[in-house]
């Protein structure tokens, strides 16, 4: 497949969200996870640890326990060919163009890595846009998440609040990190719409930047490996001068 349906498009620009199920084979999960594993091990360079994160209930500094418990592999695209040649899969692209109706850039200065979240030391992620520290001409880019193994609710695969890229959320409704707060009973109520997807290796989930999403903790006993990278239209610039213009960009066209 390399063209999204109409209705999938439809189901994209309603949702929020897109799942493409076995887009990249068990043989290419494969080789990319053993990239992956090899750079964990020695916890190449860039990294961020659970210690960087400042989610509630991770460690305070690295050197607390599991505060060196790698998060995030960064600079994925910078990291190796197979990432590049993933992030850059022609069939992503294409599908990236028709959701944004022009030509596709990765940015790399957003996601662009790895996660690899811990069974045990793996904190959860808090409801949040990732649109949130991004700065860009309007909201509108797609993050493109790819599943290296199984991912559900019990080894802290991500939920998402279908919808929830359109909706007005007031200031007060977040906490000093922009996420949802869990003490309002209005957002309570907006959080009772999650979904838990369910994904295999090999699938892929698209989401727009606005989109709410979460993941809980890993307690399946292994590690979860999702390659994350965030995509925009080519007239999306990012605003001059932000984090979002500093780490460069490529165009996929
Ligand atoms: O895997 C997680 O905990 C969620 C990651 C996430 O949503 C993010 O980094 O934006």
């Amino acid at each position: 497949m390399t063209q999204l349906s109409s209705g999938q498009i439809v189901r994209f620009r309603d949702d929020g969200y897109l799942v493409l199920r076995q887009r990249v084979s068990a043989a290419d999960c494969a080789a990319l996870r053993a990239v992956v594993s090899d750079d964990l091990q020695i916890a190449a360079a860039p990294v961020e640890y659970e210690a960087d994160v400042g989610y509630a209930g991770a460690p305070a500094t690295r050197d607390a326990p599991g505060g060196r418990t790698v998060r995030r592999l960064r600079g994925a695209w910078q990291r190796h060919p197979l990432l590049q040649q993933w992030a850059a899969d022609p069939a992503l692209v294409a599908m990236l163009g028709q959701l944004f109706g022009q030509p596709v850039v990765l940015n790399l200065a957003h996601h662009n890595c790895v996660m690899t979240k811990h069974p045990d030391l793996g904190t959860a992620t808090g409801w949040h846009r990732d649109i949130r520290y991004w700065s860009f001409t309007d909201a509108n880019l797609i993050t493109v998440w790819l599943a290296l193994g199984r991912e559900d609710a019990g080894n802290g695969g991500l939920q998402v609040l279908p919808g929830s890229h359109r909706w007005q959320i007031a200031p007060d409704q977040l906490d000093a990190l922009d996420f949802l707060r869990p003490d309002l009973a209005r957002n309570q109520a907006l959080m009772a719409q999650g979904v838990t997807l369910s994904l295999a290796e090999g699938d892929v989930l698209l989401f727009h930047s606005s989109l709410f999403h979460a993941a809980g903790t890993n307690r399946s006993g292994e590690r979860k490996f999702s390659v994350a990278f965030a995509y925009r239209g080519a007239d999306n610039l990012p605003l001059a001068g932000s984090r979002s213009a500093a780490a460069g960009e490529v165009a996929l066209g």
